[in-house]
């Protein structure tokens, strides 16, 4: 019987435990009920002044027999049904349900919608649907969270359609437990997408066609049921860009992938065709090919959300609008299709401008892929800074908004959380107090050591993408002071290095998250290093005109010994087993803090030098070598150093070398070179390319060649060994445009 009312009991244990953990903090007022639900609801009516009670300890609900089994999980533990006279009743419902039926005219109309009301008596929370009935129930749960709840009238629902994360970057993949963890999370924080498309998944790209092994697929399993009870959609994405052959053989190949997937519980999908060149980029096979999927396989099946395609052209600085790729995706695929697009370039924020420009050529509303927090391309930073820099008057212009996270999955959900809030409430959205309670969230009891370590962890360092975040700006004041030699500023500064300190031991000895403390090791360790470095260079500026004391360690010499050491032991560490093999180095503080103990460093032994005759070396950190191109994607890329051996960082995506286009690197004295080689991820290509290097005011030709015909790697001639040069120049000099992966690049020096 469809409408007979279920009434059961739940004991509110979860609560009752974390109301006595309450007694022992601060006293909440009545904001602090509803500042503990994210997203911020989109329109919250107080009723009465003060109106805070202790939640209820147990309460009965009321639903539609047999219905909404989700939330009742989520609401309760163990029925108790010897409770004949529970005190407090939670009614909840969806449109239609007749238990609601009174209150559905007060449900917004719009998708995953509800309505809560909340008196003294009871709860109501009903909604326009599945969806909403979760969510309603995550921000009742969360206001609870504390063992209070605050007597309201919410109605909530959100901006934007699909919000949430794209797992879409290089590298290591999640684990699956991170996986799990995730959803968990999404979930809490009302995100409805995870799209799983991790770059180094084989069966998700170089093996796309064949099925996952029994292991792996009973895991796909496993998240796509996780994620469905936690209202999350779980999409999984295909990837076969680098070798389909538009034949009926490949689509076959695809579709029946696809309906694998869908066997194992997946329900829904997404085709990704990023970073590839040659057949696989054409528009009008793509579209041909998802409108296929899309009629004969997304769309014949009742239970399947629509489908997701990430465009070759996925950002602006790649679109070439006469070619028409863009249009011929916004007019021959399906409206239905669902289109990805990170911005301006690869890594943007998005205004309104770039949404104008986007969904004019495709013909409807683009989905964002946003390159934020994902770390890929700068794996010697993590990046625990705030999400910020996307316009917040934008909702409308846009079908979805997911986030690309770091391979540190814990970490990353410090901007997820903000990012889960921009999508919800966007006019709301104030990414600084996001920052704060998003690290609250994630590590209650040492919430103050990772925001202090946070600070340190925000910016990307100079990247082959330009993308730049805020770091430092609250230290600028006092390095300022302590470079003018004010004394009160270095002690300022040096006041903050042992905070770091203090907050890098709290963090290495937190056992409430280890998950997050074993991401954030290395960068621990180097932070412990930085701070160090810090205490030795202020010490160091304060003693130069200091008579030393006899017997006593503390002195200028030794002072300048330590701060050395201590750049030394930082360095060890970037080039120790604690580092990312791919890229090396762990970097903190590289925006404003180490810069600014670089100088101080620097102008204390100069004065020293200059007061007492002394040649000491003031260097602090030194980097030779200059990168410069005119090849767009290339100019920006670090150059680093490590013992004889200069490398330039690698990028991921296609590289788009135009005829003529060049890449110098030069160093400041003669290099003499010892060998070297370099990979642009295509065979036969090394006749593409000149390599020359300036010797005595000349440029001067060095041979290139493969080794074998399969092999991309370009060698050096022998010629090259011993040859002693300012620059080296590498020019395609094919006479037309080459598409690349700059996938290594580096020489040996003598
Ligand atoms: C890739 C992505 C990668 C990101 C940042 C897209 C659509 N594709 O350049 O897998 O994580 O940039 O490096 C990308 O962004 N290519």
């Amino acid at each position: 019987m469809p409408h007979m009312k279920n009434t059961q009991y739940y004991y509110m244990k979860k609560i009752i435990l974390s109301a006595a953990v309450m007694l022992l903090g601060a006293s909440p007022s009545m904001r602090a009920q509803l500042s503990l639900v994210n997203p911020v609801p989109q329109e919250v009516t107080r009723t009465g002044e003060g109106a805070v009670t202790t939640a209820p300890r147990a309460w009965k609900i009321v639903s539609d027999a047999g219905l909404h089994a989700d939330v009742l999980r989520l609401l309760g533990t163990a029925p108790v049904a010897s409770e004949s006279k529970a005190p407090f009743t939670l009614t909840l419902g969806v449109k239609g349900d007749k238990c609601v039926k009174k209150y559905a005219k007060y449900v917004p109309a719009k998708a995953e919608s509800y309505y809560l009301h909340i008196t003294e008596r009871g709860i109501v929370l009903a909604a326009a649907d599945e969806q909403g009935l979760f969510f309603g129930a995550q921000t009742l749960l969360g206001m609870m969270a504390q063992g209070k709840i605050e007597l309201c009238t919410v109605k909530d629902y959100p901006d934007v359609p699909y919000r949430g994360v794209v797992e879409g970057f290089y590298g290591t993949p999640w684990s699956h437990e991170a996986r799990l963890s995730q959803i968990a999370f999404y979930g809490r924080n009302k995100m409805n997408v995870y799209i799983y498309g991790p770059k180094d998944d084989p069966w998700h790209r170089d093996k796309w066609r064949e099925p996952y092994p029994e292991a792996e697929a009973r895991r796909i399993s496993e998240l796509a049921d996780v994620a469905r009870r936690n209202g999350v959609n779980f999409y999984w994405a295909i990837h076969p860009g680098v070798d389909i052959k538009w034949t009926d053989e490949d689509r076959d190949k695809l579709v029946a992938k696809l309906e694998r997937m869908y066997d194992l519980g997946v329900r829904a999908f997404a085709v990704f065709f990023d970073d590839i060149w040659g057949e696989g980029t054409r528009a009008d096979k793509q579209a041909e090919l998802l409108n296929y999927v899309d009629d004969n396989f997304i769309r014949r099946k009742p239970d399947v959300s629509p489908l997701v395609m990430c465009p070759t052209e996925y950002n602006r600085a790649w679109a070439n609008d006469e070619k028409g790729y863009l249009r011929t995706l916004g007019t021959k695929m399906n409206q239905g299709i669902e289109i990805m697009w990170t911005g301006n370039s690869v890594v943007h924020c998005i205004d309104r401008e770039s949404q104008e420009w986007i969904n004019e050529r495709i013909a409807r509303k683009s989905y964002i892929w946003w390159n934020f927090p994902v770390s890929d391309f700068v794996r010697d930073h993590i990046l625990l800074g705030p999400a910020y820099g996307n316009d917040l008057d934008i909702a409308e212009t846009m079908a979805g908004f997911v986030s690309n996270p770091m391979e540190h999955a814990e970490a990353s959900k410090i901007s997820l959380y903000g990012i889960a809030d921009y999508t919800w409430n966007m006019r709301a959205y104030d990414y600084q107090r996001d920052w704060e309670r998003g690290l609250r969230a994630l590590l209650p009891d040492n919430y103050e050591a990772l925001r202090t370590f946070a600070l340190y962890n925000k910016d990307l360092g100079p990247n082959g993408h330009g993308f730049r975040r805020e770091e430092g700006d609250e230290l600028l004041t006092i390095a300022q002071g302590a470079l003018n030699g004010n004394s009160t500023a270095r002690r300022e500064l040096d006041e903050k290095c042992e905070e770091l300190a203090i907050a890098v031991d709290l963090l290495l000895n937190d056992e409430s998250n280890p998950e997050l403390v074993r991401e954030l090791r290395p960068w621990l360790l180097q932070a412990k290093n930085l701070a160090a470095y810090g205490h030795a260079v202020v010490a160091l500026s304060e003693s130069v005109s200091k008579t030393p004391r006899a017997g006593h360690l503390c002195n200028f010499q030794n002072y300048y010994r330590q701060a050395r050491s201590l750049q030394k032991q930082m360095y060890d560490l970037e080039n120790s087993d604690v580092r990312h093999a791919l890229q090396p180095g762990i970097k903190v503080g590289t925006k404003v803090m180490l810069p600014t103990l670089n100088a101080l460093f620097t102008a204390a032994v100069e004065d020293y030098n200059s007061n007492n005759g002394t040649q000491l070396d003031a260097v602090a950190e030194y980097n030779p070598f200059r990168l410069s191109s005119n090849v767009t994607q290339l100019a920006l890329l670090p150059v680093s150093v490590k013992g004889n051996d200069v490398s330039v960082a690698p990028a991921l995506e296609v590289i788009n070398w135009q005829a003529g286009g060049e890449m110098i690197i030069e160093g400041d004295r003669p290099i003499t070179f010892a060998g070297m080689d370099f990979n642009l991820g295509v065979p036969g290509i090394a006749d593409c390319f000149t390599l020359e290097l300036m010797v005595g005011g000349q440029w001067t030709k060095v041979s290139l060649l493969h080794y074998s015909a399969e092999d991309p790697v370009i060698h050096t001639g022998n010629e090259l060994g011993g040859m002693t040069a300012t620059k080296l120049r590498l020019t395609n000099t094919s006479g037309k445009e080459q598409k690349v992966y700059f996938k290594r690049f580096n020489f040996v020096k003598q």
